[in-house]
């Protein structure tokens, strides 16, 4: 499994991960100047070792060494996170029930540190940690199960009407639609014309991937505090043991269904590749993965009501299908709301989604 590590005060280890170097080096000198000061607001003003951990499509993630242990500095996408202060307290909300992960205040008291440089929030880092960007056992696809049933358990405790909702429509099909719409008439990157199959794929399934979303706004599907981004690679499990132990990135956490959460965990967990593999060759449904995981979700499960249990493998279904839309969505766009590495990134992670709702209807299509 690879590694997201890249260290700032190592410019010969970068040089064999980065392809333009001397940009890279620039970029280190301000971004070590920053992340310095920044910590020092924090409290910590001997700072030994920053490391960037590249793992994530939205904020900028540091592991910071200090005298006093090594920490989580991560810089919060503003353009994204609107209202990172109201953020925060939904944060600090969910982590009172979660002792694995602390926010380290700002040493005047602040959950987050708003100055110059942008927004910046840190943690505990978690050490002996590792988190994945694909399974390659059943156990360890069970193991996902049991920790997602594990971390609702845990948000039950939560009332979610003390929760804001950072962001709106998340999970909103017909709005998701509307931004795609929105993107095709603009054609802002001139890339329409050649992704007309993916568009069309699309299009042609809006009707049943909306089945879900429309359900939860009807009020059909319960109102919970949900994680919405439960991405394989946002849980941590012990680097030595394998268990679990939580999950992190708690950004979107805010009131959802159950549904967008088991759907995100079956599109990433019963993935054979990473969302971005380049091959698309090696990208498949697993069916073992899928059936490991649901009995680690569901068995001994008595939060879901009878009609969410049933949508359980459409929830896969639909999270992957929204991606794809949102993926697709942001190529159209010029790749603006994802970090990209490549000008084709976008479309090779759209892509990967749609060949997996394919396979995924081959395979689960009487799960339904
Ligand atoms: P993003 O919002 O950009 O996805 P994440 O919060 O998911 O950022 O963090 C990116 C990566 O940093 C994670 O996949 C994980 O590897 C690592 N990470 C984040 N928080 C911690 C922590 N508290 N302890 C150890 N590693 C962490
Ligand atoms: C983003 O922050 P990160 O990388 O964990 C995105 C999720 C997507 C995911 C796809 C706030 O999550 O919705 O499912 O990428 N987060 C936001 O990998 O848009
Ligand atoms: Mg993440």
């Amino acid at each position: 499994m690879p590694e997201y590590v890249i260290s700032l005060l190592n410019i010969q280890a970068a040089d064999d991960l980065m392809a333009d170097t001397a940009i890279y080096a620039i970029m280190l000198s301000v971004q070590e100047n920053e992340i310095r000061k920044v910590a020092g607001r924090f409290g910590f003003h001997d700072v030994s070792g920053i490391s960037r951990i590249s793992a994530g499509h939205i904020n900028a993630t540091y592991r910071i060494d200090t005298a006093e242990g090594q920490f989580i500095l991560q810089r919060i996408n503003t353009s994204v996170f609107t209202e990172p202060e109201r953020m925060m307290e939904n944060i600090s909300i969910v982590t009172e029930k979660i002792p694995e992960l602390r926010i380290i205040k700002t040493e005047d008291g602040r959950l987050c540190d708003r100055e110059e440089y942008g927004v910046f929030r840190m943690y505990n880092f978690i050490p002996d940690s590792v988190s994945y960007e694909y399974i390659d056992s059943d156990q360890l696809a069970e193991r996902m199960g049991k920790a997602l049933r594990s971390f609702h358990t845990v948000l039950s405790g939560i009332d979610a009407s003390s929760l804001y909702e950072t962001l709106p429509h998340f999970h909103d099909m017909a709005f998701r639609f509307r931004q795609f719409d929105e993107a095709l008439d603009a054609d802002r990157a001139g890339r329409k014309d050649s992704v007309k199959e993916e568009i069309r794929f699309l299009t042609d399934g809006k009707e049943r991937a909306s089945i879900i979303s429309s359900l939860y706004a009807e009020g059909k599907l319960p109102g919970r505090v949900t994680h919405n981004d439960t991405k394989l690679s946002n849980v941590l499990f012990d680097r030595n043991t394998g268990e679990y132990i939580t999950f992190i990135d708690l950004d979107t956490v805010m009131p959802g269904t159950l549904l967008f959460d088991t759907g995100d965990m079956i599109r990433t967990g019963c993935s054979m590749a990473r969302e971005d593999e380049e091959n698309p060759e090696n990208v498949h449904f697993s069916l073992s993965y899928f059936n490991a995981m649901k009995h680690g979700y569901l068995d001994g499960n008595d939060m879901l009501t009878p009609l969410e249990s049933s949508l359980f493998a459409e929830s896969g279904r639909t999270i992957t299908f929204i991606m794809a839309l949102r993926f697709l969505t942001d190529y159209l766009n010029g790749d603006v709301y994802y970090q990209t590495c490549y000008s084709e990134h976008n479309l090779v992670r759209a892509r990967n989604q749609i060949k997996l709702v394919k396979e995924m209807d081959e395979v689960l299509g009487g799960q339904v």
